[in-house]
């Protein structure tokens, strides 16, 4: 088996995972797969959305499948954005919105210490499988770096000193949450 669908409306998250799997697997996004749905995220927990939105796309297709959900857990602020780390500033929020809002909530915290989380949901002959993978690091105070979507220009992974949006895909693949969903998923994929 060499073919998936990505269930995903990511551009962003295509290109990484893309880059990962190499001329191994053929993947193929939604819009690449002419589905045009935006997939509802409604549950408390990355496992539950990633296997929601792989589960909503295997049976509309009957093919093969994986989804992934990534959340940024911030330690000072509970967890969050977490689960919500797409929607953080509201429904329709911009990547720009969602780290304006992340770095206002942290001014004046000393800890800035954050997670980033992917739980990748495969589901490969109507069998679920979950892959997860996890980067921790730092909120830094100012974006820096134009490389990278979402958090990664205010995200410095422990052992670096530059943001991932400083970093070139490779790089942040160094240090990435979901390069190592990823290789665990292709470790499965394998064997
Ligand atoms: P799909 O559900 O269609 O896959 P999405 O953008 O809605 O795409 P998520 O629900 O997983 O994806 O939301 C995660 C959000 O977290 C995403 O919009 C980014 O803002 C952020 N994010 C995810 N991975 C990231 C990464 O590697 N670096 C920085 N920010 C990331």
């Amino acid at each position: 088996m060499n073919k998936l669908i990505f269930a995903t409306n990511n551009k962003n998250k295509v290109e990484e995972v893309r880059h990962l799997l190499g001329s191994r697997f053929e993947i193929n996004s939604l819009s690449e797969s002419s589905i045009n749905i935006d997939i509802a995220e409604p549950y408390d927990t990355l496992a539950e959305n990633a296997t929601e939105k792989a589960e909503v796309i295997y049976r509309l297709t009957n093919k093969d499948c994986f989804a992934e959900d990534t959340g940024l857990m911030v330690d000072s602020l509970g967890g969050e954005p977490g689960v919500k780390s797409a929607r953080y500033a509201g429904e329709n929020a911009t990547h720009e919105n969602n780290v304006d809002k992340l770095l206002l909530k942290l001014e004046g915290k000393a800890n800035r210490a954050a997670t980033f989380k992917t739980i990748i949901c495969l589901i490969e002959s109507g069998r679920q499988v979950i892959f997860e993978g996890t980067c921790k690091g730092t909120i830094i105070a100012e974006k820096r770096g134009n490389m990278g979507f979402g958090y990664d220009p205010v995200f410095v992974p422990d052992g670096a000193i530059a943001t991932f949006a400083e970093m070139t895909m490779d790089e942040k693949n160094l240090y990435s949450h979901r390069k190592k969903a990823v290789v665990k998923l292709i470790n499965y994929l394998s064997n």
